[in-house]
């Protein structure tokens, strides 16, 4: 179907059912009960079904265009997809616990986890940058859940550090800085609480309580520096200068209750001066709190590193234009988007502006519901729509032009979605290279799109094509919970290794444990006890563990340390051990360790378990655990 026709169809008015079906069911014969008998002849029918299933089908053999990373929400890991086929490649466990790989198993991942929580909200994933382009290096997701930060190191696609963030509760918005390049995390610190929350007060309005808006060294992990807050912070993004990053404000009212958090007309979008900020913090300008600097940013004190521009209602999603120059703060319970220009916030710093809305330069009405905008670097950005299940395709500067007084419909198209979709993201959007190629929208029901699994529900994750002038539905994606936001980058803006060095500092802790004990982790098979506890060090090579038993006392510590020396790409072991809680990944030239408790006398078997080899049911051996 030629976007002609699309269009015309669009305009038409199909049924919301049937506009999507077009794209995403297949077999002529749907056609017309999907369209309610309206418009399209079964010929066009079967020409925009083969065109879509061009677009996203990738033969056997060939390679996705682009790498999608999907958090996994409050399942706590993040996900990686190719696009535009949107086959799952792999699983990265983050705040989860993941028996696959030993993650929250492992000696090497406990010691990245630091305190331990089974559980993780992961939403916001997003790749470091130099000059405002990805560059491939880190991906940094949040954890709402436990209030954390964790780094992704895309080399090896494995989770290398993880921050607890002090003095908030529940970081939830997750930007990175992007010019000159990624020095900075920035995090939102979503509910206020008293300080210190020790349980001497509980008056959440006082003077005391609050949260604040954090930055974490992308290099370091270390928490560089906050600033307190009024009301609370909800999504975030950073402009193109380095100068700036934009936080909106659902609840400007402080309330504690739902209706509470309606009150008012407006909130705010927060804008934060982060070279204010990092000159206080050289100047000593600060208060320590739990080891971190902070500066205040309240707006009742005036401060010198925060505005608070006021915007409609309770707003959701902070976006900012890949040409640098707006944020956009979605209204979530107000059909409007407000357009903020960056190159008026120096002014607004400075004094100069009467208003903190004399920055904003436009606030189209869209639809019901805007929670999050993506953008094709044509100018155009899509929002999506909650309350009414569309994707909103907008025109920016025809936006800005309406808001000046001038007659023009901004809106270029909806697209019906299913259902009630969330975040959105289209490729490269994020840097200066938004392509506009394709967008994902993630919607967070899927009622009848999928043959039914019982009450719990995937979510619905859709890709569109968005080439060309008209958007089109081409795949749809289901998904467990719950694939909050995604980030699309192209496969050459990644370079991932085949095989572990054996200098990584993934285990390095273990390889200096190893030398402590005179272990040569690449030859040696050894056994020492040392009191109650028992390191066993061995290597592993496809189809055999370098010992195949070993003897312990009951009530003894026993830490498996095993070496991989295979050195051919793609043959990973696995280590369990029957009974006893015990699994963990060991690929090409890693090196993996556990410490469990040999509490059960008698023998227990230990084998393989990840596919290695044909003789891989025979990678085996055995534990005998003496009576104590
Ligand atoms: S937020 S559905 Cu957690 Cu990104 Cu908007
Ligand atoms: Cu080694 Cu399976
Ligand atoms: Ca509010």
């Amino acid at each position: 179907m030629s976007d002609k026709q699309n269009e015309k169809e669009v305009k038409g008015g199909l049924s919301r059912r049937g506009f999507l079906g077009a794209s995403a069911v297949t077999g002529a014969a749907v056609a017309a009960t999907a369209f309610g008998g309206a418009v399209m002849s079964r010929e066009t029918w079967a020409a925009a079904v083969k065109e879509a299933k061009n677009k996203v089908h990738v033969a056997p053999g060939e390679l996705d265009e682009y790498y999608g990373f999907w958090s996994g929400g409050h399942q706590g890991e993040v996900r990686v997809l190719g696009i535009p086929s949107m086959r799952e490649l792999m699983r990265i466990p983050v705040f989860n616990t993941d028996p696959a790989t030993g993650w929250g198993i492992t000696n090497e991942s406990r010691s990245i986890m630091g305190e331990y929580y089974p559980n993780g909200d992961c939403h916001h994933p997003h790749i470091s940058m130099t000059d405002g382009r990805y560059d491939g290096k880190y991906l940094f997701i949040n954890d709402k859940a436990n209030t954390r930060v964790a780094r992704i190191r895309l080399d090896i696609m494995k989770t290398d550090k993880i921050t607890s963030i002090p003095n908030v509760q529940a970081i939830h918005g997750l930007r990175l800085q992007k010019v000159p390049h990624t020095k900075y995390v920035f995090c939102n610190g979503e509910f206020f609480i008293p300080h210190p929350n020790d349980g001497s007060s509980f008056d959440l309005q006082a003077d005391n309580s609050f949260t604040c808006f954090s930055a974490v060294d992308a290099e370091t992990m270390k928490v560089a520096w906050q600033v307190i807050v009024d009301g609370n912070l909800d999504n975030t993004d950073a402009d193109y200068t380095g100068r700036f990053a934009a936080s909106t404000c659902y609840n400007s009212e402080r309330a504690l209750d739902l209706g509470g958090t309606m009150r008012n007309e407006r909130d705010w979008v927060v804008v934060f001066d982060v070279h204010a900020i990092d000159k206080a913090i050289k100047d000593k300008k600060y208060v320590m709190m739990d080891g971190v600097p902070v500066v205040d940013g309240r707006k009742a004190k005036n401060s010198p590193f925060t505005r608070y521009i006021p915007v409609p209602k309770n707003p959701h999603g902070c976006n900012t234009s890949p040409d640098g120059k707006y944020f956009i703060a979605n209204g979530k319970l107000s059909p409007t988007c407000t357009v903020i220009a960056i190159d008026k916030l120096p002014d607004l710093f400075a004094g100069k502006l009467k208003d903190e809305r004399d920055t904003v330069v436009a606030e189209p009405e869209l639809g019901l519901g805007p929670l999050h905008t993506t953008f094709d670097g044509r100018g155009n950005a899509y929002t999506t729509l909650f309350i009414d299940s569309q994707l909103c395709k907008w025109n920016i500067d025809e936006a800005i032009r309406a808001y000046k007084g001038e007659k023009v419909n901004y809106i270029k198209q909806k697209l019906d979605v299913h259902y009630q979709p969330g975040h959105n993201h289209a490729s490269l959007t994020e840097s200066r290279d938004a392509d506009g190629k394709w967008v994902v929208v993630l919607s967070k029901f899927s009622k009848d799109r999928f043959l039914p699994v019982g009450p719990l529900h995937p979510e619905n994750d859709q890709l569109i094509d968005i080439s060309g002038d008209v958007m089109k539905i081409v795949h749809d994606g289901p998904t467990f919970a719950e694939p909050h936001d995604c980030i699309m980058c192209r496969r050459d803006q990644i370079k991932t290794k085949k095989i572990w060095d054996r200098k990584d500092p993934f285990f390095a802790d273990t390889v200096a444990r190893a030398k402590k004990d005179g272990v040569n982790l690449e030859t040696d098979n050894k056994i020492i006890r040392d009191g109650k506890k028992v390191r066993v060090y061995m290597t592993s090579m496809a189809p055999s563990f370098g010992i195949t038993d070993f003897t312990v006392k009951q009530g003894d510590e026993v830490t498996v340390t095993i070496t991989n020396i295979d050195q051919i790409e793609d043959v990973s072991h696995g280590f369990v051990m029957v009974n006893h809680g015990v699994s963990m990944e060991i690929s090409p030239q890693q090196t993996s360790s556990v410490t469990f408790t040999a509490d059960k006398p008698g023998v227990f078997w230990y084998y393989c378990s990840w596919f290695c080899h044909a003789l891989h049911m025979e990678m085996m051996g055995r534990m005998m655990v003496e009576k104590a």
